[in-house]
């Protein structure tokens, strides 16, 4: 008999910081197709105004948060392959809901957020929306993780630097988005990424980085494979999708899934909205 074929480490959760640097491996680069098709499966499932009215919170989800315009709708559809699943916009503020999308799998998803700090918004509607994101970041338990977005051109804001301090008080893995690295040179956009990730050090933030551009699609692969990874994207021997509920995880893997959230949510409250910068003219692309 066929031995049963092992499922690569890598394709699973691995809860420490994982590096996806690209390698010319060829398991790797066979998993990050792989995941590529499995990303252009997305779906819109439905967009919620409220917690409360969110799709059930089972599975696993990953966020994409950033500023307002920083491309999260953008990067959406570049990975899943579809110009329209997410709205962009150039106008920020386009995102105004909680917007849930499956991956072949309602309890695999990904989701895109409003962004952060757009002030063309009445005040009262500011607030409700903060109101909700913050909701969603502190009490949705199928919420594994962030891949938090930031413009190469404008990276680490106050308000970035208070969402990653608050990933890592809930224990949320982070991967971040240097976004919009076709506006920068190669060099150049090297040097951001070493600074960001110098910070990083520094604020003693274990997350993984990347530059991505969703009009070059550099970074793709590399994100496709944290996406797949993250959400629990395993394939058999087949290579037919494993369901990730029936996945055996051991304890401490499942414990760090579904951290608990009651006694490790206390790093996000007191998030005042008022210190959330505004859009400044230099953020927009017109
Ligand atoms: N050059 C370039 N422009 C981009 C890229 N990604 C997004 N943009 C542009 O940036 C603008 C904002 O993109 P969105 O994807 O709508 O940004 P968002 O973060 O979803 O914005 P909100 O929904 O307002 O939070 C649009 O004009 C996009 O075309 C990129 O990789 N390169
Ligand atoms: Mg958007």
């Amino acid at each position: 008999m066929r031995p049963k074929a092992r499922i690569p480490k890598f394709q699973r959760h691995d809860f420490k910081p994982i590096s996806y640097a690209k390698k010319e491996d060829t398991a790797t680069s066979a998993y990050a197709s792989s995941a590529l098709n499995w990303l252009r499966k997305a779906e819109f499932l439905m967009s919620a105004p409220k917690l409360n009215l969110c799709v059930e919170d089972s599975g696993f989800e990953i966020a994409f948060a950033g500023r307002s315009n920083a491309g999260k709708s953008s990067a959406i559809n570049c990975i899943t392959d579809q110009n329209q699943l997410a709205r962009a916009s150039k106008r920020p503020g386009r995102t105004q809901m909680i917007n849930f999308f499956s991956l072949g799998n309602p309890d695999q998803r990904l989701v895109d957020l409003p962004g952060y700090g757009y002030a063309a918004v009445p005040e009262e509607m500011k607030k409700v929306w903060q109101k909700e994101l913050q909701n969603y970041l502190i009490e949705r338990k199928s919420l594994t993780g962030l891949v938090l977005l930031m413009d190469v051109r404008h990276p680490l804001k106050d308000f970035d630097r208070m969402m990653l301090e608050w990933a890592k008080d809930r224990n949320l893995f982070v991967h971040i988005l240097l976004t919009k690295a076709d506006k920068l040179n190669r060099g150049p956009a090297s040097t951001v990424l070493l600074e960001v990730k110098k910070e990083l050090k520094k604020m003693k933030l274990d997350f993984s980085i990347q530059l991505f551009s969703s009009l070059s699609k550099l970074g793709l692969e590399e994100l496709a494979m944290v996406m797949a990874g993250r959400l629990n994207y395993v394939v058999d021997e087949n290579g037919k999708p494993i369901n990730p509920m029936e996945n055996t995880l051991d304890i401490q893997e499942i414990s760090l899934l579904h951290p608990d959230i009651n006694s490790d949510a206390s790093g996000l409250e007191g998030i005042n909205i008022d210190d959330i910068p505004e859009v400044g003219d230099e953020d927009l692309d017109e």
